[in-house]
């Protein structure tokens, strides 16, 4: 079979997750990476064909899918639609308020260009919002708890990184432990979004800005920080590279539910990552092959990772994975 060719739009840690992710997938291959950036100075031992992103265009018809690596904040809600009217895409919007008004646009897009784009996957939203709603299906009567970190959210230190005066930046999301022992051992509090998370941010400010201004910027940022309990350092460059360049992530789903007469069931998934934009970005491939396969059978339009079949995911043939059941 013809290997399916991919584009990577976005060169900075997912573009170069995907790029490490198709070539450890025999079914794929990497066709060029599209930059903002001059292409003559990308890096020529990334191994790879650089091109602008204004020539897009000229690869229809030679590439099956465009996985979108930029942020939610800017980049997504103009790239995906722009390139959903040409392309089979993927992307990682994970903006939670604003994906309903997302799926318009793109759906819109997707529809009159007769391509399909995935939405919002990644792990959350993506896998986390799959287990949600596993659990939730199979045990109606219950309470389902998502904790996240202690680890880098990249959308948090994106958001951060764009407030004004704020030259760089990391966000930790750190989950409060004497609850999550609770509900472990069965208990199902109701807790208020500050009582689950806290949020720590590192950030370099630039040369004679505002710190206290730049301080309440983040702290009443709606969607990302206004809810919690947010705390901001600031620090120099060199502490910001010695001591928080790693990006580590993870977390679980929990749901605590009963069934019969007050039987207790506990279903829960959980993820520890060492990189948290490679594994994002191990995710997007997967739904890459996905999007390639409904496009082929004749789908169009925006599906979020609620719509698609799981088997889609896999290189292997339905055939083979029904010798998986068991
Ligand atoms: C947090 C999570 C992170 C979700 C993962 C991904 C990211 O608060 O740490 O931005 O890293 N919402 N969407």
């Amino acid at each position: 079979a013809s290997k399916i060719r991919i584009g990577i739009v976005g060169y900075g840690n997912l573009g170069r997750g995907v790029q490490a992710s198709i070539a450890q997938n025999e079914d794929m291959e990497l066709v060029a990476v599209f930059t903002r950036r001059d292409p003559s100075q990308m890096p020529a031992e990334a191994g790879v064909k650089f091109e602008h992103v204004s020539t897009v265009e000229q690869y229809k018809g030679s590439i099956d899918v465009m996985i979108l690596c930029g942020g939610s904040a800017t980049d997504l809600p103009e790239q995906t639609p722009a390139i959903a009217a040409l392309f089979n895409t993927v992307d990682s919007f994970d903006t939670h308020a604003k994906i309903p008004e997302f799926f318009a646009s793109v759906d819109a897009a997707a529809k009159n260009g007769q391509t399909v784009s995935v939405i919002s996957t990644g792990w959350d939203p993506g896998l986390f919002s799959m287990n949600r709603l596993l659990a939730e299906s199979i045990l109606p009567q219950g309470k389902e708890y998502t904790f996240w970190g202690k680890g880098v959210s990249q959308g948090h230190s994106d958001a951060i990184r764009r407030v004004p005066g704020v030259k760089a930046g990391v966000q930790y999301t750190v989950p409060v432990e004497s609850v999550i022992e609770q509900i472990r051992s069965g208990e199902t509090p109701e807790l208020a979004t500050r009582e689950k998370h806290e949020r720590i941010c590192y950030v370099v400010a630039e040369e004679g800005a505002d710190r206290a201004e730049i301080e309440k910027t983040i702290v009443e940022m709606p969607n990302y920080f206004a809810d919690y309990d947010t705390t901001v350092h600031f620090i120099t460059e060199e502490e910001l590279k010695s001591e928080h360049s790693g990006m580590p992530h993870g977390g679980f789903v929990i749901r605590s539910g009963v069934t019969g007469q007050g039987t207790k069931q506990i279903v829960e998934f959980s993820l520890k990552l060492e990189s948290n934009p490679e594994f994002t970005a191990s995710v997007l491939t997967a739904y890459a092959r996905a999007a390639v396969r409904l496009a082929k059978e004749g789908a169009v339009g925006a599906k979020t990772v609620f719509d698609i079949p799981l088997g889609y995911l896999s290189a292997k043939s339905d055939a083979e994975l029904r010798q998986q059941l068991l």
